[in-house]
């Protein structure tokens, strides 16, 4: 089923200059980019977007670090676009996400992990309305679409 998901590279890949290297990597796989923009996140938007997180003992220093340089957000389109997300940018912790994944290749520790994505359907929804209002998400199709299954 085609999805939507909602994807953030995090300040440690921006300030590390690694935003190309990481949308290349969902281009590449078959994911269709239908919203981008670089911001520097709210605390307001921080807020809700962590807010399963917000009696964690790290939830002030995870909201710090969010918003300590700009992020890009991303609205994303695909098949199974959401469990092939979480997939592709591996586990929380920099020293078990696997090699070939975006955290595996790239992410220094739990907190600085350079990227987010939604882990569900439901949270999709609900953190791409965050950033993103209706009418930025855009409709094109790519070439490759129909290969995608
Ligand atoms: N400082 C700190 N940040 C953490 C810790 N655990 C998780 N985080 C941060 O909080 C984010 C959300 O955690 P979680 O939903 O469990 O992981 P994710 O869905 O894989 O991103 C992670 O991506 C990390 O940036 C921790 O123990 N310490
Ligand atoms: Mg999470």
């Amino acid at each position: 089923m085609i999805e939507r998901t909602f994807a953030m590279i995090k300040p440690d890949s921006v300030v590390r200059g690694l935003i190309g290297e990481i949308i290349q990597r969902l281009e590449r796989k078959g994911l269709k980019i239908v919203g981008m923009k670089m911001i520097q996140i709210s605390e307001g938007q921080a807020d809700r977007l962590y807010e399963v997180h917000k009696e964690k003992p790290f939830f002030k220093e995870l909201v710090s670090f969010i918003r300590s340089a700009p992020v890009v957000v991303l609205a994303i389109e695909g098949e199974s676009a959401v469990s092939v997300m979480r997939r592709i940018i591996g586990a929380t912790d920099s020293k078990e996400a696997m090699p070939g994944t975006v955290r595996g290749d790239l992410s220094c520790s739990k907190s600085m992990n350079a990227i987010h994505a939604s882990d569900s359907p439901e949270n999709a929804k609900r953190e791409l309305s965050i950033f993103f209002t209706e009418s930025e998400m855009l409709r094109y199709s790519r070439l490759d679409e129909s290969w995608v299954c």
